[in-house]
This record gives C-alpha cells, structure tokens and sequence, in this order.
C-alpha cells in the first residue's frame, strides 16, 4: 500500500485562475508507491468540490497533497515488474511502482504542479495528452523542454482548464519508452457535481508488448507483430472484472496508447460514447453503440445503464487479441484428417503432434508452455473453459453490490430455466465435405 502520511484529499480551491509561482526547492511531496496488481479503492476527496472518483483496472490513483492553492504530485519513472496474469511477469518501465503509472486525478480549474523524478538509465519527460495547457508544459523533448537526465526531478505546472478524460506518457526516446510501458490516464473531474453524474467509473489504458515466450523484456523495436494484447499492463484471466450495481450508470474511460485500433465491445447492453480526449460529446451527438473503436493515441469513454443482471463479457473484438502469446505462423488445418497428418508429422518430428483439426479448442491442444508464458486461450468460468486471454474481461451486474464495493462477486448465480440448454435431438455428423473432393470417410 501507498502511505497516505502526508497526503490530503482535495482542499478548498475557490477562485484558483492564474497559474503563478516557482515551486520551493525544498518542498517535493513524498512519492507514494503501489506494489499490488489488484484495484485500489477509489480515492474520494476530503474537501473542496465533491467528485465521484474513478477506479483504474489492476491501478490505482496517485495520492496528492495541498501545497496552498496548488494539487502537487510526485511522478518516479523508474523500471518496474509487472506481473500480466499469474505465471508472467515482465521486465518494464513505469512509474511508482507501476505500469502503467496511476491515474492522477483533479478537478477542473484546479491548479496542479506534478514533480517527475527521473530514476530511469536514460532521459525522459512527460507529455500531457489532450490537456490544453501552456506550450513549455507539453513535455515534448528538445522541443518544449531539455529531456530529463537520470537522477533528476523536474516540473509541470499548469491549469486544469477542462474535465475529461486524458493521458501522460514519455515525449522523450517515445519509441522505446512506450513499447516499455510508460504511460498513465488523466481524470479531469467537472467543477460542476451535477454535470453528468455517474454512480461508477472505470479507467483502463491500453497497451501491446511483444515478449517472446521464456523471456521477460518486451521487444522494444516491434512495430506489428505483438503477442501481449493488455488493458494496464494485464490480460485475461488476469485483469479485474468490472462490478456493478444493477441500475447503476457506470462509464468506462479507455486509452488506447498501443499501435493499432482496438474494437471494444460489451454484451447485453447499448452504450454511448460520452467523451473523447477531445471533451465530452453533446448528448444530441451521441448514438447507441455495442462495440466503439478506440483510435490509437485516442480516449473513448462510454456511459452505459447496467439494467441487465448477469456476468456479461466486455473485449476488444479483434480475436487475435483476446489471445495471449501465440505463434501467428500456424497452419489452419481444419478439415484436415487428424489420423493422416499424425502419420505424416511423426515421420519428420517424433515427438511434434498434430494439434488444431477440427478448430483449436483447448481440449485439442493442451501442450506444456515454457517458462515465463500463459496459455493463447484460457479462463475457466462456472460452465468450463471460457478460452480468453489478451483483452477479455467480465462486468458482473449484481442487485447487492454496495456502492463502493469493487470486489469481484464470484460468478452469476443464473435464475433458473435462464441458460441455453440440451434437447434430446439425433446425434448430428460434422459436416466433412469440402468443394470438388469426394465426401471424406468419419475415421477420428
Ligand atoms: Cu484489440
């Protein structure tokens, strides 16, 4: 845990407009640190305008103290361990503990002043992104700012000028220091407590590495071929479940600072895209979604009403990426008799086996992983293997929840006479036949 010596909730910040001030040498606010890979609890504010606080998938929110009219932060960037799902971790670069860093949140108007202490082996800075503030604040190395040498401190300071939902990440050897997993959400909460008020808020960002089964270090000049799909820094199973309250209306705030688009989907419910990077859409502007592309380097935020009881999965729908580390040369060898290909694969590997003829089920190719992996598919659920991994997660929609209860609530207790089930009916042969060959014998 994080200490919270030190640290104060928001504090009155009535009429904070001019952005003034250099910060005393003397007073850089503790860094507070976070070694756990589960949701922390939502950070509320102790006074000055009341927000609801979001919580971060497998995160939490950075700690901040009242230095007069100012919100400060302490940054570290430094290497971190972070662990995907049990039975991976990764070597990278975070901050505070963590990659992704945590969220920071504040309050529109609120004058923040957050301190970066550069424990990296290299230089590095900060970007605020979609956050309008003066141009020496946008962290842009060599362009709006000297990089940061290792071993030293610098800081931002600016206005919150908006609320919305926004990023940070290095402008600084970005290449490498993205593909490490630098990067963290923005909350920029409204000033204004009734301005779309929601009962829970999730934030996640999202990311891709490349780590070679048996290794630990991403490979940070892959530019397509990633075989870690993550939501902060985790994958399926290992990523938390989001828990709702049913009839509560619950946003979910994404970032998307990996190299491709990711379709995000959500089972049982429409939504709508509520903000951007950019701000808050108008509701005349908005339309009812199931799945919203989430552009790279883009925010998307959607608002949804969880009416709907159930465990209701919630993924990226690009399906290589609801798979964890995968070899992506293999054959597609559906249809092909498995009886003749054994045959044919034992002649040049004795100990090879044939796996994936009739689909790629677990139940087909259950194989020994080497060290430091996870399984492409896995996840196992009430009624077997779920066969997830990547970007897959669960919003569990529960009558009982208290409202600020975030804790997984174990599976769907299914009414009954609600889940799809057997009929007796003829035992039906798989369709075999393929186009301009004869009919093939059943031999499995
Ligand atoms: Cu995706």
């Amino acid at each position: 845990m994080f200490s919270r010596r030190g640290f104060l909730g928001t504090a009155a910040l009535v009429g904070a407009s001019a952005v003034q001030g250099r910060v005393q040498a003397a007073s850089i606010p503790e860094a507070p640190h976070m070694d756990k890979v589960v949701m922390q609890p939502p950070l509320h504010p102790i006074s000055g305008p009341d927000y609801r606080p979001v919580v971060t998938l497998n995160g939490w929110s950075l700690p901040f103290r009242m230095n007069g009219d100012w919100k400060e932060f302490h940054l570290v960037a430094e290497p971190v361990v972070r662990e995907f799902a049990e039975g991976m971790k990764v070597n990278l670069w975070g901050y505070n503990g963590q990659s992704p860093g945590p969220t920071i949140e504040a309050v529109e108007g609120d004058k923040v002043r957050i301190f970066l202490t550069n424990r990296l082996p290299e230089y590095t800075t900060v970007h605020w992104h979609g956050m309008i503030i003066p141009s020496g604040m946008d962290g842009v190395g060599g362009l709006n700012q000297p990089h940061i040498q290792p071993g030293k401190t610098f800081v931002y300071e600016f206005e919150m000028k908006k609320s919305g939902t926004f990023m940070y990440h290095p402008h600084s050897d970005e290449m490498v220091q993205m593909a490490m997993g630098m990067m963290g959400m923005v909350v920029v909460h409204p000033r204004d407590p009734s301005f779309r008020p929601v009962d829970r808020d999730f934030v996640f960002v999202m990311s891709t590495y490349r780590v070679d089964p048996g290794t630990y270090l991403p490979h940070v000049n892959e530019m397509t071929d990633f075989n870690m799909w993550t939501w902060n820094a985790r994958v399926f199973p290992g990523i938390d479940p989001l828990a709702v309250r049913l009839g509560d209306k619950v946003r979910v705030r994404i970032g998307n600072l990996s190299m491709t688009n990711h379709p995000i989907h959500l089972h049982g419910h429409s939504f709508a895209v509520t903000c951007t990077d950019g701000g808050w859409i108008p509701e005349s502007a908005q339309y009812p979604e199931t799945t919203t592309d989430v552009p790279v380097g883009a925010v998307r935020v959607f608002d949804v009403l969880a009416d709907n009881p159930g465990d209701w999965a919630f993924h990226c729908h690009k399906s290589h990426h609801t798979m964890n580390a995968m070899g992506h040369d293999v054959r597609n060898l559906i249809g092909v008799s498995r009886k003749d290909l054994a045959k044919a694969v034992g002649k040049l590997a004795p100990d090879g086996m044939a796996m994936g003829s009739t689909g790629m089920a677990m139940g087909n190719m259950e194989m020994p992983a080497p060290d430091n992996t996870l399984p492409m598919m896995t996840g196992t659920g009430q009624f077997g293997p779920i066969e997830m991994g990547g970007m897959f997660t669960v919003m569990k929609i529960r009558e009982d929840l208290a409202r600020d209860d975030y804790r997984d609530p174990g599976p769907y207790k299914f009414p009954q006479g609600t889940v799809a089930y057997e009929v007796a009916a003829p035992a039906a042969e798989p369709a075999r036949q393929q186009p301009g060959s004869p009919p093939m014998k059943h031999k499995m």
